[in-house]
């Protein structure tokens, strides 16, 4: 199997009422028996992630889901697990009973995806006891798209494919560093190994930058912080790029000649996963906020979580010192992503690296429909370290939100 990133597969939700073969259909589409399918209904209480070859496509991640129709509190947790779920994939499976009409729990479900503008396919499971012509009908009346299949006698499962491979989002191609260099350019990268980096390895977005800067025939000179200086000594051209760490922004700007052009990992993270005219749009809170304004940071991992962590301790921190201001700052981790984002005045998002491009979309559109500015930690430590412009002038359409802000 290749090794692509979780983050860079197309995710595929298989959802519906509880029992309707949801397990099942996730086996016959692996070919495998690999998650617990059973008479009993509840089978399945939390999201299972499977990754998978989906040829001729490629990798994508089919993810199981618990039941929607399960009733107590209980029932309600797993309703939740199962709309973040949603929220975070490409592309919906609607499981559903052959021989009922929809359920209000399906009809609500339908609403989100519609509302998510979460493509999805209707597949009507069990087909071999008999169809109820009424469901066919209530999803015609719907226009929704459906399919028949039979995860006893294998009616339908290929054509079932086939069909979603059609119907899968298909997405530019977006490239991190790729589009800014060519053949023999030379692109030097900034890698800092502090207390922060992860111990014997790169992260992510190095990773990439690196792969992609060869693919384009380029040379990739990549060194620490302390050796920047030596490393751009030794260069007989000048390098069509630096890219360094944001944190070790102010040290590296001093290091580059201002006609060599400089921007950050997180920013190029920002443009490939996020929205970064957005995001310098949002700068302009930064300056708005006021004693008791209450911010949100949010993490999508638990990467950073070491001692001088950079979503707990520092960004509090240099957001205070820059505002002057006594701010409430909550903190959230992993795919708790509030759903409910009107108490906070700023929304400062980590790069989203181990997020599909999809969900960190979805975040930015939930912070717009809110009526919340977002930045992310990249774009917002450059600036508040004084180093915006000049991490953004590479990319125009940033640029020129800055003008209008500035
Ligand atoms: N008759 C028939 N039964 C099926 C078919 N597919 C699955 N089943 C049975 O339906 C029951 C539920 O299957 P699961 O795959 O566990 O269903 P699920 O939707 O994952 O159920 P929960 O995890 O409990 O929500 C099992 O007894 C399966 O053997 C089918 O095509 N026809
Ligand atoms: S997803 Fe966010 S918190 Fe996790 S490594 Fe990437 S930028 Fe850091
Ligand atoms: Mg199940």
């Amino acid at each position: 199997m290749s090794k692509v990133a979780q983050s860079e597969r197309i995710h595929i939700a298989f959802i519906g009422k509880r029992n309707v073969g949801k397990s099942s259909l996730v086996n016959k589409f692996i070919g495998q028996d690999l998650v617990i399918v059973s008479e009993t209904p509840g089978t399945t209480t939390d999201p299972v992630k499977k990754a998978m070859e989906l040829l001729p496509l490629g990798p994508v991640v089919l993810i199981d889901t618990a039941g929607i129709d399960d009733e107590g509190e209980l029932g309600e947790k797993r309703i939740d697990k199962t709309i973040k779920v949603i929220s975070e994939s490409d592309f919906a499976i609607l499981v559903l009973d052959p021989q009922q009409k929809l359920t209000e729990y399906e009809t609500q479900l339908i609403e989100q995806l519609k509302n998510l503008e979460l493509p999805f396919l209707a597949v009507i499971n069990k087909s071999e006891l008999g169809i109820n012509y009424e469901l066919i009908e209530e999803l015609k009346s719907y226009r929704i798209n459906y399919h028949t299949v039979s995860c006893f006698t294998d009616e339908g499962i290929y054509g079932l494919k086939e069909k979603v491979i059609k119907l899968l989002p298909t997405e530019d191609e977006l490239t991190l560093v790729g589009d800014l260099i060519k053949q023999h350019d030379v692109i030097v990268l900034v890698v800092p190994i502090d207390l922060g980096a992860p111990k014997g390895r790169l992260i992510m977005p190095q990773v990439q930058a690196i792969r992609e800067s060869l693919d384009e025939d380029a040379i990739v000179v990549v060194t620490k912080d302390k050796e920047l200086r030596a490393a751009l000594s030794k260069l007989a051209d000048k390098p069509k790029l630096v890219v360094t760490d944001s944190q070790a922004i102010m040290r590296v700007a001093a290091d580059v000649p201002d006609d060599i052009p400089l921007t950050t990992f997180s920013i190029l993270m920002a443009r490939y996963k996020g929205d970064l005219p957005e995001y310098v749009r949002g700068l302009k809170r930064i300056e708005e906020l006021q004693n008791d304004d209450k911010v949100l940071i949010a993490e999508a991992c638990s990467h950073h979580a070491q001692e001088d962590d950079i979503g707990k301790i520092k960004i509090p921190r240099w957001l205070r010192l820059h505002t002057k201001k006594n701010l409430e700052i909550d903190i959230v981790h992993g795919h708790d992503f509030p759903s409910n984002l009107s108490d906070y005045k700023l929304i400062v998002h980590c790069g989203g690296c181990m997020l599909t491009r999809r969900t960190m979309q979805m975040r930015i559109k939930q912070a717009k429909q809110a009526g919340i500015p977002i930045v992310n930690y990249g774009v917002a430590i450059s600036y508040m370290h004084g180093a915006i412009p000049r991490a953004l002038l590479p990319f125009s359409e940033a640029i020129a939100e800055w003008e209008k802000i500035k």
